[in-house]
């Protein structure tokens, strides 16, 4: 028989030394990924710390049984290997009919997936208990952004006079419990704060409760992940955990309207561009909320982001770009470019003053000026935002305007 060279055995096995190790080493390295934006692995609330109960005992009983099975495999291929001057003929000892071996490996498995079954039902009931004191936001999704409506008044609708409605971004007091409704008012997306929780389908017509909580304060990023068309890898969101009293705080703030004309006549000049081009399809509360419930836009979702409290945010347009330049751990100013670090609103989430030197305007210009060419999107469909061919001055008056919306 043609034996292979040793050069070349040894080549392959040294091959195959690299591949388990960088793969084994992959594996580890994805257990210390705390601070990774879409890491499953690092739990930052409870639901999240549920699924991780149950995923560190399972792979691990996965990764024993593919180890011994490997192995067994591996011995035995080598054991029994054809050598050099064997009879081809010739078979090695056939074993059968075992009886404590077969019963063995009957139960043995048998008992593991029973143990799995048993702990992946008491994860999935724990994961939809409803809990006590908890805030109930209905979260939306649309071609390619989130809105979220908050029944402040609890009173069960999400479109009372007190409750509120915000995109992109969802602010959450830190260790409350947040009952979520799951729904889409165009195609099927699905909802994901990989450090808070699971998946949660959003289908049109349907409305699917899901929960989150965060521990700690801070912001987690999430994306959509179900493939919802064009711009579904830029279809993100965000969920900004503050402390109980910046929460109310910023619930105040998001019952305010912008009804009052601005101030500085250039936004005063915005104002009045906005209501002739962009009121069509976005609302500013106390501007054209009304008017909106009478005349949809022409959108297939039928709604845009809500603008009345745009500068309370750090990201827009599915949170793929800043609005504000986001702040380094030692406080000095972030790249506005580098989106691996969420745009900080500072002052301006609970209200406060717009820091206009830290606003991202070159993104938020370039979006008015053509968003279709910053983000794919089918506007002629429907779908996402048109370029609306505006001026130089309309978008700086735009800009000024926009900044008013604290
Ligand atoms: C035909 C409807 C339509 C018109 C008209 C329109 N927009 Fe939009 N706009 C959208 C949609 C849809 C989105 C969400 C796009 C996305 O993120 O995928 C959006 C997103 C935005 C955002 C980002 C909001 C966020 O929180 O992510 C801003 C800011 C914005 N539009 C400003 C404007 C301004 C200013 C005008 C007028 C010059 C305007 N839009 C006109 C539909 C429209
Ligand atoms: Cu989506």
């Amino acid at each position: 028989m043609h034996r292979t060279p040793r050069l070349v055995r040894l080549f392959g096995a040294v091959v195959l030394i690299v591949v388990i190790v960088l793969f084994t080493a992959l594996i580890v390295d994805s257990f210390f990924n705390d601070g990774k934006q879409l890491t499953t692995l690092t739990p930052k609330g409870p639901s999240a710390q549920t699924i991780q109960n149950l995923f560190v005992p399972v792979t691990a009983i996965a990764g024993v049984v593919f180890v011994l099975v490997m192995a067994a495999a591996l011995y035995i291929a080598r054991r029994f290997r054809e050598r050099k001057g064997d009879d081809p003929g010739e078979f090695p000892n056939q074993l059968h009919g075992n009886t404590p071996l077969e019963i063995g490996w009957t139960i043995l498995p048998a008992l593991i997936l029973a143990g799995i079954g048993v702990g992946t039902v008491i994860g999935i009931i724990d994961l939809n208990k409803t809990e006590e004191n908890s805030i109930k936001v209905e979260v939306a999704g649309q071609q390619w952004w989130w809105q979220y409506r908050y029944d402040i008044d609890n009173d069960g609708s999400f479109d009372g006079p007190r409750d509120i409605v915000t995109a992109t971004e969802m602010v959450i007091p830190v260790g409350r419990p947040i009952e979520l409704t799951t729904t889409s008012n165009d195609v099927i997306h699905s909802f994901w704060i990989p450090g808070l929780n699971g998946k949660r389908d959003a289908v049109p017509g349907m409305k699917s409760p899901w929960k989150l909580q965060a521990d700690d304060v801070g912001w987690f990023r999430g994306q959509c992940t179900e493939f919802c068309g064009l711009s579904h890898a830029n279809m993100r969101m965000l969920v900004r955990a503050v402390s109980e009293s910046d929460y109310r705080a910023w619930v105040t703030n998001q019952q305010t309207d912008k009804a009052a004309e601005p101030t500085d006549p250039v936004a005063r000049e915005g104002r009045k561009v906005w209501q002739a081009l962009c009121a069509q399809c976005h609302v500013i509360n106390g501007i054209n909320d009304v008017k909106m419930k009478e005349n949809p836009p022409p959108l297939v979702a039928g709604v845009a982001p809500n603008l009345t409290h745009l500068m309370t945010r750090g990201t827009f347009a599915g949170s793929i770009f800043n609005l504000y330049d986001p702040v380094n751990p030692d406080g000095t100013p972030g790249d506005p470019s580098d989106v691996a670090e969420a745009g900080d609103p500072g002052a301006a989430l609970l209200g406060g003053k717009v820091d206009t030197s830290r606003v991202n305007r070159v993104t938020l210009e370039a979006w008015l000026r053509n968003a279709p060419a910053l983000k794919p999107m089918y506007p002629q469909g429907g779908r996402g935002m048109p370029a609306l061919g505006l001026t130089e001055e309309q978008i700086d008056q735009l800009v000024a305007f926009l900044e008013t919306l604290n």
